[in-house]
């Protein structure tokens, strides 16, 4: 029988290797791959959504707080576990997987589903409806989801939405064409022909879509605009590039005799390895020219302050500053110190004119994020500014251009980047984080950590030896006053401690050990300005913060 006749029975239910489930997977698979390569490629060429993203995106913000944190928790502790590098940015990787992979295993679900639905029908039908069923099934939510999360797109929303629809239409078109030739082949009276025939067809539906794929995220990958449009920023913000960053020499400390021990993480962190923490699994991209930030609510004049007001009716101000995730694991690479420049928080709510009844300001951000900061706090600390440098340039797009909160002592959750507006309010209202379980106050915690035993740096003084051990403490903007390092179940010894680069930065500490071989165990602890030990009980990090004493194990 020839496969392409028209005269097939209208009754194909008794056929065996009728296509099913199985072939319904591998196809689901085999198509939904190109499209993943077109939605990358639409991204990147017109600034279409990326639906895997926004979908990822969606379900962490939906999914209730403990079970995001379990899945972050695992996601950390596999980059820890397995050594794969900078926490932050490995686990952005992670989650973009698993974004994709998302996606992928969407398609096959449903085409799989969608093989079996066909293949139990009873009569048979070619037309387009089942395809249009499927592609609009899958597509419509998909269409919703990104339609209520993403802020990346630069595309109008119901051409976003049309895009969306037609590329799924086609995938749920191109599943029926399929599963209507692979029906027709099972039909065929000579069992071995019609499996050779499935095969290569099978394989030229394959290598089309491989084509699709290849050319997709190729074109993609070639045409994308640069992700990060920083020095642009730079350049637009008209700085000269001599005075971005600041020097070595510069430091405070620089001449501090107490130095770290080889080993001992960078005391100031390079912006571009700043760990970084956000909801999304893309940056928000402001345009700094066109940016106002509305300051509305309880006040007596509601201000709207492009960039350059900010920078220029305020004294610049420039603090050092240590700032740390709260999920950051005990010893964990979730904190990193910069210089923040910004304006005076007290100075621009007074221009506002705070009502009598303003008690809370609700901070809206570009990604949806958000955070409620008391009045009374601001009132009673000057160092809390609207900050927009970091490292003397100003804030890269990943680390909240234009505008970020400073609030010493408080862990980041507590600290909108990419803010887009301001609202006074009277009364308090949980922010993003503490309505997902964690710290209301998230007053970050003090903690110390062992970085480096220096096994390879030993010290010879008065013909002993020394082996130096080093690291870094810190208490929020509390202070560290003594750090003391153990030895097995030796006594706790003091350490040196470095001036840190400000008050609330970390102090980088070192301790000589004399010599002695075999195996060892090294702790740490440390004390906060007002000689209040940190806390020595094992807590994670959820809710507020992770405690207890590291301690590493060297063999001499
Ligand atoms: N708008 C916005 N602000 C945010 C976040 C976010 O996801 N969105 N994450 C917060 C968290 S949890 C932390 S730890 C810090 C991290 O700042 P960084 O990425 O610049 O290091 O930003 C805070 N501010
Ligand atoms: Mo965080």
């Amino acid at each position: 029988m020839d496969i392409t006749s028209d005269k097939m029975p209208l009754s194909v239910k008794n056929y065996p290797h009728k296509p099913g489930f199985a072939l319904g997977a591998l196809i689901g698979l085999i198509l939904i791959v190109p499209v993943v390569a077109i939605f990358f490629l639409g991204d990147a060429l017109l600034g279409l959504p990326f639906v895997p993203f926004d979908v990822f995106d969606w379900i962490a913000r939906v999914l209730p707080g403990v079970v995001i944190t379990f899945g972050i928790d695992i996601i950390v502790g596999i980059i820890r576990t397995f050594q794969l590098g900078e926490t932050s940015s490995t686990a952005k990787i992670a989650e973009h997987l698993m974004a994709i992979g998302g996606l992928l295993a969407t398609g096959v679900v449903a085409a799989a589903v969608f093989f079996f639905v066909q293949n139990r029908a009873q009569r048979r039908n070619d037309g387009a409806m089942p395809g249009l069923i499927l592609g609009l099934a899958v597509g419509i939510p998909v269409m919703l989801i990104s339609t209520s999360v993403n802020f990346t797109s630069t595309v109008e929303p119901t051409l976003r939405a049309v895009w969306i629809l037609v590329v799924f239409v086609a995938w749920g078109a191109a599943c029926n064409l399929i599963y209507n030739d692979l029906e027709l082949m099972s039909v065929k009276a000579n069992a071995s022909a019609a499996a050779i025939d499935r095969r290569s067809f099978l394989l030229r539906v394959g290598g089309a879509a491989a084509t699709i794929t290849v050319v997709g995220a190729g074109l993609g990958a070639l045409l994308r605009p640069n992700p990060e449009p920083d020095s642009e920023t730079i350049a637009a913000a008209n700085l000269d590039t001599d005075q971005v960053g600041v020097r070595p020499e510069e430091l405070p400390n620089a001449d501090d005799p107490v130095e770290p021990v080889p080993g001992t993480r960078a005391e100031y962190t390079p912006v571009d390895q700043h760990y970084r923490i956000d909801i999304s699994s893309r940056p928000p991209v402001i345009d700094g020219a066109t940016y106002t930030l509305p300051i509305k609510g309880l006040v007596d004049t509601p201000l709207n302050l492009t960039l350059d007001d900010i920078r220029n009716n305020y004294e610049a101000m420039d603090q050092f500053v240590t700032l740390q995730c709260i999920s950051n694991p005990l010893g964990g690479d979730l904190i990193s110190t910069t210089q923040w420049t910004g304006a005076s928080f007290q100075k621009i709510l007074a221009d506002a004119g705070l009502q009598a009844n303003a008690a809370y300001l609700r901070i809206f951000s570009a990604d949806g994020f958000d955070e409620t900061v008391s009045i009374d706090l601001i009132n009673q600390d000057e160092r809390i500014m609207l900050a927009y440098d970091w490292d003397r340039a100003p804030l890269t797009s990943l680390h909240g251009f234009p505008l970020r909160i400073y609030i010493p002592d408080r862990y980041g959750m507590k600290q909108p980047k990419w803010i887009t507006s301001i609202e006074v309010v009277a009364s308090d209202e949980d922010g993003y984080w503490v309505r997902r379980g964690w710290d209301e106050i998230a007053q970050m915690r003090t903690t110390s950590v062992i970085d480096t035993v220096a096994t390879d740096s030993i010290i010879r003084r008065d013909s002993k030896f020394f082996v130096p051990i080093g690291g870094i403490a810190h208490a929020g903007a509390r202070e560290i006053s003594k750090v003391e390092v153990k030895v097995d179940d030796g006594e706790w010894a003091e350490a040196e401690l470095r001036a840190p680069l400000s008050t609330t930065t970390w102090r980088i500490w070192r301790y000589e050990w004399p010599f002695e071989e075999g195996s060892h165990r090294f702790s740490v602890r440390a004390y906060d300005g007002s000689g209040t030990l940190q806390i020595e009980d094992f807590e994670g990090a959820r809710p507020s913060g992770a405690t207890g004493i590291i301690s590493v194990n060297a063999s001499l």
